[in-house]
């Protein structure tokens, strides 16, 4: 196991990095900005370094004064935690040649996914179910595009390759808009993503957003940890998760994770990673795979036991995954709550001093957070404090204690999307279970 690790992240997810770390008796080194020598994964840091000033570009994402902070600190590894560089390859690339272990997946492997054709590609080659498109590139010939989106069907969606996650698309609802659509989504590609490779895919109107989580080791052995739905959800930023997804029956979890599994072992993948799946009319449909931890991992570490950022460590470091697929069972149901600092209406950050903090508790009930009482939330960084997860024997339960847990939570001296949370859970449709991607935004009326 490595001695010591250098966190290049900051918030909730350092910090839950750090206790990891902390319980394998790894060493830890906080990288931290300048307006960050505060948050509380730096105080209870072995070691600290400042990696540059507070804005982003300088600081979380600036890789020569990452590395530099790895080498004169010793450490043996990176954990990139999620956003910032952990699905750069890069990043991942430079971190290895530096010597360093990358925590996370190869970078060839990370570039490979980080290329939605290629990715897609891969996919469906490994019989993973996809969305029905042009499975490649489009190219520049109009009645041949023409002719794909009638055979597909319309609407379509035009994607970038080297976008995701809601950047670089657009819907086209008829023939007299195909191509003009292209046309733009080519240019907009170009210009914020340096890739003008776009492609094509049916558009599903009301579909969920279910992803199922892998761990996958160096030594050919990989597992799924079952799903999470995540289709509550506001201009693409996740509000809500949970896990599992309801409504999906225990045949489907075992045929899409293990096509997932499978995808794994042909494309070498290692570590923990997400595929993210639409789901409509009772069908699985493969968009995109994220190669990193993600913010929702709690939910499945809730209902399967396992601590994700611990298996992670292990296989970094070169250890044999110690769990079979048949070892995992999925137990009763958790939901996680993202609590951001924003005015509840406007969703404008509201960065400042907390004044006071109360966080919930009693069985069942998980809080990860980097705040404490007088701790500044600086403006420069996405504006999520912390999350509040939940678990219960099923559903119901798990909705009850997060509605007492949030009425427990106290943040003063910061406006917080609590009552977003209180709201959503009293509703019917989120009670009753299985509410699409487009559920939250229509509520609001946004
Ligand atoms: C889609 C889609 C409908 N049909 N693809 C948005 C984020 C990116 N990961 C893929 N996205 C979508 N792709 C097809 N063929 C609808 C979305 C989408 C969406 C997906 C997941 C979660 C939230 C979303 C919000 C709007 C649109």
């Amino acid at each position: 196991m490595f001695d010591k690790i250098l966190i290049a992240n900051r918030g909730e997810i350092a910090l839950r990095i750090l206790r990891a770390c902390h319980e394998l008796g790894i060493t830890t080194v906080a990288a931290h900005s300048t307006a960050d020598a505060s948050l509380k994964h730096v105080l209870l840091s072995d070691e600290s370094v400042c990696i540059g000033p507070p804005a982003s570009a300088d600081s979380y994402l600036n890789m020569p004064s990452i590395i530099s902070a790895a080498e004169v600190t010793d450490a043996s590894a990176v954990h990139p935690g999620y956003g910032f560089l952990s699905e750069n390859a890069d990043f991942a690339e430079r971190v290895s040649d530096s010597g360093f272990a990358f925590i996370g997946p190869p970078a060839q492997v990370i570039r490979l996914m980080g290329d939605k054709v290629s990715a897609i590609r891969a996919m469906k080659a490994a019989g993973v179910p996809c969305v029905p498109g042009s499975d490649g590139p489009l190219g520049d010939d109009a009645e041949e595009n023409l002719r794909m989106a009638r055979d597909i069907g319309y609407p379509v969606i035009i994607k970038a390759s080297g976008g995701g996650g809601g950047r670089g698309m657009r819907v086209v609802r008829s023939e007299g808009a195909l191509i003009s659509s292209i046309t733009m989504t080519r240019t907009e590609a170009r210009a914020a993503f340096g890739n003008d490779v776009v492609y094509m895919e049916k558009f599903l109107e009301r579909p969920r957003h279910i992803e199922f989580q892998v761990l996958a080791d160096g030594h050919g052995n990989a597992v799924h940890l079952f799903e999470r739905d995540c289709s509550m959800q506001r201009r693409h930023q996740k509000v809500l998760e949970e896990a599992p997804a309801p409504g999906i029956t225990p045949e489907q979890r075992e045929t899409i994770g293990q096509r997932c599994v499978d995808a794994c072992l042909e494309i070498g993948y290692t570590n923990a990673g997400t595929f993210e799946f639409l789901y409509q009319d009772g069908e699985f449909y493969f968009i995109e795979m994220n190669t990193r931890l993600q913010v929702e991992h709690p939910v499945t570490e809730m209902i399967t036991g396992v601590d994700l950022v611990e298996a992670q460590l292990r296989i970094a470091s070169g250890e044999a995954l110690g769990l079979r697929q048949s070892d995992l069972v999925a137990r009763g149901h958790a939901i996680e709550c993202r609590i951001n600092a924003e005015d509840p209406k406007k969703f404008t950050p509201s960065p400042g001093r907390v004044e006071l903090w109360h966080p919930p508790g009693g069985p069942g009930v998980r809080v990860d957070s980097h705040l404490y009482s007088g701790y500044e939330v600086p403006p420069f960084y996405d504006s999520m404090v912390g999350k509040l997860i939940t678990c219960g024997d099923n559903r119901e339960s798990a909705i009850a204690r997060m509605r007492v847990a949030l009425n427990e939570m106290v943040i003063e001296g910061i406006t917080t999307n609590i009552p977003l949370h209180q709201e959503i859970c009293q509703h019917a449709a989120f009670q009753a279970g299985g509410t699409d991607i487009h559920y939250l935004e229509k509520r609001l009326g946004l």
